[in-house]
């Protein structure tokens, strides 16, 4: 069976629409609008922020979704949400209002090119699928567990139990869900 369409949804700083919880809600609302169709969406998660230096928690999810465009095409009206909600790229990891990563398209491979991480310059990074962080985050993993427990990545083939047994202890006890 072919693998759904995955986004992982984050924020650490307020945006118009408030702190992150709520800009989450309005930008899982505002995606009908986009011609994406929200299938399901994990609980939301407090997360300590992945960062060079010391940020507010994050809020992190997972929503599965339906949309009738190309990965690129998917992955520029994300990034037009993310600007929607006060989204400014100033440097790598830097504290957001919003952030919305395209974690798999169907199961479709797309090798990254380029620097990632804090290499990486300041814009939109090009398509890459699967999302390259996928298997080292338990941000990432714990909500997409939630939405898709059947899921398996789809270079490795290991799945996403496997893959969060395969995580720091200390990083899946960080994860707690949010309460907001
Ligand atoms: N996203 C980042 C960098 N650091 N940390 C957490 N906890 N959650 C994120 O979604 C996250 C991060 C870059 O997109
Ligand atoms: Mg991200
Ligand atoms: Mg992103």
């Amino acid at each position: 069976m072919l693998n759904p369409i995955l986004i992982a949804l984050g924020g650490n700083m307020a945006s118009p629409n408030g702190p992150p919880a709520a800009t989450l809600r309005a930008a899982l609302r505002i995606m009908l609008a986009f011609g994406i169709r929200v299938d399901a969406v994990a609980p939301f998660y407090s997360t300590p922020a992945m960062a060079a230096y010391a940020q507010p928690d994050y809020v992190n999810s997972v929503a599965q979704i339906e949309a009738a465009d190309t990965p690129q095409s998917l992955l520029d009206k994300l990034h037009r949400i993310e600007a929607l909600f006060g989204r400014v790229r100033r440097e790598r990891w830097a504290p957001r209002p919003l952030d919305l990563d395209l974690l798999d398209f169907r199961g479709e491979v797309v090798p990254a090119r380029g620097a990632r991480g804090l290499d990486a310059g300041v814009g939109p990074l090009p398509l890459a699928l699967p999302h390259p962080g996928i298997a080292a985050r338990a941000f990432v993993l714990l909500p997409l567990r939630d939405v898709a427990p059947g899921w398996r990545h789809p270079v490795t083939g290991r799945s996403v139990g496997e893959l969060i047994a395969a995580l720091p202890e200390r990083d899946v006890a960080a994860i707690r869900l949010n309460k907001g």
